[in-house]
């Protein structure tokens, strides 16, 4: 009986994954490297398929949830994306993805961040 659930319980999250589209995010900066403190950067994205950034949207989410547009270039790996930040203020962000896979799906991510003054 559990071994059925089991089946059925994978097949829902294989459904789900197609529905969601494919490009996810496996690895991202923002966890290993804090974002300096009123200095330009950059973060580091991979996902797990090839994606297409000329179809997809970047933005720095601001508090009072202004959005601003960022550059994404691709990096030297499949699948890896180099997003530019602009000098921040210390405070809370995100950075929201609209991006298309190469199969032309669409995946959104929203990544909360802290920019702190070091201490
Ligand atoms: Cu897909």
């Amino acid at each position: 009986m559990r071994f059925v659930i089991r089946i059925l319980l994978a097949l829902t999250l294989a459904a789900s994954q197609g529905a969601f589209g494919h490009a996810v995010v496996t690895h991202n900066s923002l966890k290993l490297k804090p974002v300096p403190v009123n200095q330009a950067s950059q973060v580091e994205l991979s996902f797990n398929s090839k994606v297409e950034l000329d179809l997809s949207e970047v933005f720095l989410v601001s508090a009072g949830d202004v959005m601003t547009s960022i550059s994404a270039s691709p990096g030297a790996k499949p699948g890896q994306v180099l997003l530019d930040l602009p000098a921040l203020a210390p405070g809370e962000y995100a950075i929201k993805l609209k991006i298309f896979a190469a199969d032309g799906h669409l995946s959104e991510d929203l990544l909360r961040f802290f920019v702190k003054e070091p201490k």
